[in-house]
């Protein structure tokens, strides 16, 4: 394994354990109805990466702000990706039965309680950074705002409209790249960018590169999602959860061929890395994190 390989999971563990407590904070307080604190602790206590609220620390740290002042908006940004989760798995949606390894949501509560408990993560994802304690008014203001673009109507939730959309039909690669952005892109171009509105003191110029290394590594992150999907096809012990190729959704694979998506990932790879070239040694667990999400496994 590479030595930047071994800094990403490094990075990631100690982050993990960080945000795992954090989160557990943020929803200790308790909903008022038990069964949707039960079903909101379900979706994001039991498992992930968490490479969204990752990228935002390293960021942070590319940028020289404190890493504690960052904790907040990392798990603002997990929160809106647990309920992307738990809404998209919904039958209405993907209708998918598993994730993370276990019953998704709505099968392990119900439908009704899989979109509410979803309503509340969101809606408390913008409670968190309208409350942050260690960030300025500006600061709260500037994230909330970013967040709300990016996963809203010109972000995530655009890109799973044009997902919806597309099932059965034929995309042009631009198409595909479009949905993407907004889909999967918007969320983790926004993770790096609010890492770094963690300092007060962050450039226009470093925040511009910061989003087109996370532009690269959204569409990255996409294009490694659907290898690993054919590799999971392939296995004989079945389709790999969530397989967008087994719901005839168009893919990079599907589109390019499998040592063409390969080498589009390579490509931006490339550009992801570039983009970080006038940061110094601060920036390498960033770095390192491209590289992992490229690498990942699952
Ligand atoms: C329902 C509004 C709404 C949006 C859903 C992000 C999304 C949009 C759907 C997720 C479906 C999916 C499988 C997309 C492919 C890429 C992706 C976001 C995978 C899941 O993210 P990971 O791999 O998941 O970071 P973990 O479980 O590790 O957090």
């Amino acid at each position: 394994m590479s030595e930047r390989l071994s800094l990403a999971l490094e990075f990631l563990e100690q982050s993990r354990q960080q945000i795992d407590q954090a989160l557990e904070r943020s929803i200790r307080d308790g909903a008022a109805s038990p069964r949707l604190d039960e079903a909101m602790r379900y979706s994001v206590l039991g498992g992930g990466k968490r490479v969204r609220p990752a990228l935002c620390l390293a960021a942070a740290r590319a940028i020289g702000a404190d890493p504690l002042a960052a904790l907040t908006p990392a798990c603002a940004l997990e929160l809106v990706h647990a309920y992307s989760l738990v809404h998209d798995d919904l039958p209405a949606m993907d209708d998918d039965d598993l994730r993370r390894g276990r019953p998704t949501v709505h099968i392990a509560f119900d439908e009704a309680s899989a979109i509410l408990a979803g309503d509340a993560l969101q809606t408390l994802a913008f409670a968190l950074l309208a409350e942050a304690p260690e960030l300025s008014d500006q600061q709260r203001i500037a994230m909330i705002r970013e967040l709300a673009t990016a996963s809203g109507h010109q972000g995530m939730v655009g890109g799973q409209a044009i997902d919806l959309e597309s099932v059965g039909r034929q995309l042009t690669i631009e198409q595909l790249e479009s949905m993407h952005r907004h889909k999967t892109g918007a969320l983790i171009e926004a993770s790096v960018r609010l890492g770094a509105l963690t300092s007060s003191s962050v450039t226009d110029q470093q925040l511009a590169a910061l989003s087109d290394f996370a532009s690269a590594l959204g569409l990255a992150f996409q294009v490694q999602d659907d290898l690993l999907d054919i590799e999971g096809d392939t296995e004989i012990i079945g389709k790999r959860q969530g397989s967008d190729a087994a719901r005839e959704k168009p893919t990079y694979p599907a589109l390019l061929g499998v040592s063409g998506a390969r080498e589009h990932l390579e490509k931006l790879l490339d550009q992801a890395q570039s983009a970080l070239d006038s940061f110094g040694e601060e920036a390498e667990v960033l770095r390192a994190m491209a590289d992992y999400v490229v690498a990942r496994s699952h």
